[in-house]
């Protein structure tokens, strides 16, 4: 009698739950590369790239421990399109009398899913995904009321979980969090680092010109890739942010600087989400390093603080939330995407450079995706919708689960702050103190209107003005619309019209 197993793109750790109890000798692994998964947002290149050639290396690693893989091409003259499709398909090749499947990461593929089950009448046993450090249990208990408690608790609540960075009953270094010790600019003259590529295999190269003939059109470059694409390289650049990266980490982890675009970041977040690496494991290792004295805490804390709490509460927030929680308009956003962020042009250099990095690399640290794209995002008002399913396309990691809620929830609080205490909105002095951009920039981040002054800051108070009704009683803004209440009404029109007539100059290009 033959299972069926059924591994989804995002699935491809030897230890996933479906593959949990196999039988080699009877039981079958599906993976199938679909149009439908491929095109549910204009993916990036690379982003497609390595998903289809890391599917296609794991299969070869089940086949090598003796397990046999069926691999759907996705050229393959019979295939459907859809996971449901090939599930029918590979049920009769197989005659299965039953399928099993991880939970997917998003609301879309488990609502297929379960339409397949219900359709096809053959048993489904959809599995916890346990690659995650907070179970189903765990979650179901912490996000049980409509507005979750805020990450700081989850987050305090998971390290008493699992033991990470924990002596006893007390956190390491007897403080919980060091987001103050991690707020350092990069020197003038600071080395960052190369960081390890990984050069394509024949496997990625035969991708490479799948994707090129298929998605010609796509956003994004599709060379040099130098994403590894299989465990073994996953784990050397694990082990090279290692070495290079994570002593500097918490001190420079808000820092930004043009034409470096990883600066101290782990750049492991694909790898994490495709599962060439797990959670426990990144987060042991880095807290080996600390006890072990080779990265201070800070750096230690910082690195594990993104996974074990942000990793695992934004995962929380989507499920607890449900299928629409991307529907919210809190504040009434109704700016359309701007064209540059499918090209970088624009005379913002913070933005030039910021989409630019996201063009040729797939990727951009997460400081340049909140405080640059996602504040910009934020103050010009864009259209929720349209700017998730930016983030959905552009990023090598973009899994909804993860991509939502940091979106929707922490960049543009759309969701009316269920998962941020407010918005992160930031004038170009923040930028200024954060980064070398403004020197190389058109604008002047010390003008708040007039022809030279940084859009950053007129879009920022116009942004305020806008949103008093919801935003004034919020004390962490207590202090910017003090500023505001002091100004006379003149200049106060001034920005708002300045705002609006650069918007409509951006709508108009
Ligand atoms: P590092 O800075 O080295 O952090 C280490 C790891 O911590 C990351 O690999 C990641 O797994 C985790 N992490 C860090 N911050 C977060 C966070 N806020 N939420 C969840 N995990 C986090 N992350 C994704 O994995 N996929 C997305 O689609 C995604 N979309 C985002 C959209 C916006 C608007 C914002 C503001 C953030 C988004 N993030 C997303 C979170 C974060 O920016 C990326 O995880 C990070 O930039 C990945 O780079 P890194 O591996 O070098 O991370
Ligand atoms: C991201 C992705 C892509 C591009 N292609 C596939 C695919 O062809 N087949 C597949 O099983 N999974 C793919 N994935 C990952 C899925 O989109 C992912 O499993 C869902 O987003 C649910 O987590
Ligand atoms: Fe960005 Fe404004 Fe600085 Fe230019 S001046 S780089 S737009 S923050």
């Amino acid at each position: 009698m033959t299972t069926l197993r059924l591994v989804l793109g995002d699935q491809l750790s030897s230890g996933v739950a479906a593959l949990a109890d196999i039988d080699p000798r009877t039981d079958v692994v599906l993976i199938a590369e679909v149009i439908e998964e491929a095109t549910y947002v204009r993916h990036h290149k690379q982003k497609l790239v390595f998903f289809f050639s890391a599917m296609r290396h794991f299969a070869r690693e089940l086949s090598a421990h003796g397990i046999t893989v069926d691999y759907v091409h996705l050229d393959d003259p019979a295939n459907t399109g859809s996971l449901a499709g090939e599930l029918t398909r590979a049920v009769k090749r197989h005659a299965a009398h039953r399928v099993v499947v991880t939970a997917p990461g998003e609301w879309r593929v488990l609502h297929l899913l379960e339409a397949w089950k219900e359709q096809s009448g053959i048993s489904l046993e959809m599995r916890e995904d346990s690659r995650f450090l907070a179970s189903d249990a765990f979650r179901a208990r912490w996000f049980n009321s409509p507005k979750p408690r805020r990450m700081e608790f989850f987050y305090r609540d998971m390290r008493r979980e699992t033991g990470l960075l924990m002596n006893g009953d007390a956190p390491c270094g007897g403080r919980w969090n060091f987001d103050t010790d991690n707020r350092k600019r990069l020197p003038r003259d600071a080395a960052i680092p190369a960081r390890l590529r990984i050069e394509p295999d024949p496997v990625t190269r035969e991708v490479i010109d799948l994707v090129s003939g298929t998605f010609p059109d796509n956003v994004g470059a599709i060379v040099p890739f130098g994403w590894a694409v299989d465990r073994a390289g996953a784990l050397a650049a694990f082990e090279d942010f290692i070495q290079v990266s994570l002593r500097s980490f918490g001190d420079y982890q808000d820092a930004m600087k043009a034409g470096a675009p990883f600066v101290h970041h782990s750049v492991l977040s694909p790898y994490l989400n495709a599962g060439l690496l797990t959670a426990s494991e990144v987060c042991r290792r880095v807290e080996a390093e600390y006890r072990a004295g080779r990265v201070p805490l800070n750096a230690a804390e910082g690195f594990i603080r993104q996974i074990l709490g942000w990793r695992e509460y934004v995962r929380g927030v989507y499920w607890a939330q449900g299928p629409r929680y991307g529907e919210s308009n809190a504040l009434g956003a109704d700016t359309p995407l701007p064209w540059f962020y499918w090209d970088a042009k624009t005379d913002m250099n913070c933005l030039h450079h910021a989409i630019g990095d996201t063009l040729r690399h797939a990727y951009s640290h997460h400081i340049q995706r909140l405080i640059l794209t996602g504040n910009f995002a934020l103050l010009a008002g864009i259209k929720p919708m349209e700017i998730a399913e930016w983030y959905l396309a552009v990023y090598a990691d973009a899994i909804e689960w993860v991509e939502l809620p940091n979106t929707h929830g922490m960049a543009i609080y759309a969701d009316g702050g269920l998962l941020a205490s407010k918005p992160y909105a930031a004038s170009g002095a923040y930028i200024n103190r954060m980064s070398d951009f403004c020197k190389g920039c058109r604008y002047d981040v010390r003008e708040r209107s007039g022809p030279d002054a940084c859009p950053f800051n007129f879009l920022y108070w116009a942004f305020l003005l806008r949103n008093q009704k919801q935003l004034r009683g919020n004390p962490r803004l207590a202090m910017p619309y003090r500023t505001l209440a002091a100004w006379p009404l003149e200049e106060r029109r001034k920005i708002v019209e300045q705002a609006r007539s650069f918007l409509d100059a951006l709508a108009s290009v």
